[in-house]
């Protein structure tokens, strides 16, 4: 789902981008090398990743907590309490890359968003949504980044929500110049 840009007013997006340059040197590096998808106890996927991660400020904290967001996310899911429970923005440099994998089961819905135009977009498979995690990693066991997958754009100040702990999704390596800045927020349903 796509969030509606009046949900989030333009001067948010400028303090947003500018947050992130102010993170990105205290961001820390996340770099999951151990090779091969496992499945953990939650349901979820975990596979090699490389980034920098950083849980931002009070800009972003203002955007993940906005009273609007989370109407548009409970309208859109059907689930009246949904609460941001993760958020932070990855920064991705030359050869960075998230293999396949499915978010942490508590996410009812994963939010992106880049910061800067031009980002590639995400591979993901929405047709293995309704798999169990061991079939999927077992189907994707020797396809870190399938080749059969569709493109998933996230676009640059437009959050789009998606079902990240059903869906297998990866991000292929950048280039040898390309930097990117993500949004991430993770939405659970705290009313139950
Ligand atoms: O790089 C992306 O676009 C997706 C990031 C992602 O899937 C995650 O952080 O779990
Ligand atoms: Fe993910």
């Amino acid at each position: 789902m796509d969030v509606p840009c009046d949900v989030v007013e333009a001067g948010l997006w400028d303090d947003l981008a500018e947050e992130a340059g102010r993170c990105r040197r205290h961001a820390v590096v996340r770099h999951n090398q151990r090779p091969g998808l496992l499945v953990m106890r939650d349901g979820s996927i975990t596979s090699p990743q490389r980034c920098t991660v950083h849980p931002g400020g009070a800009a972003l904290k203002e955007l993940a907590l906005s009273k609007s967001l989370a109407e548009i996310v409970g309208e859109a899911t059907g689930q009246a309490r949904m609460t941001p429970i993760r958020f932070g923005f990855k920064f991705y440099g030359p050869g960075n890359f998230m293999h396949v994998h499915r978010d942490d089961r508590k996410c009812d819905i994963t939010f992106s968003c880049g910061l800067r135009e031009g980002l590639a977009p995400m591979g993901w498979l929405p047709r293995l949504r309704w798999l169990t995690s061991d079939q999927v990693a077992e189907r994707l066991a020797d396809a870190l980044f399938p080749t059969r997958g569709d493109a998933f754009p996230i676009l640059s100040r437009q959050l789009t929500g998606f079902d990240g702990r059903r869906i297998p999704h990866w991000r292929t390596p950048l280039g040898p110049v390309s930097r990117e800045v993500l949004i991430t927020i993770c939405f659970a349903d705290l009313s139950a």
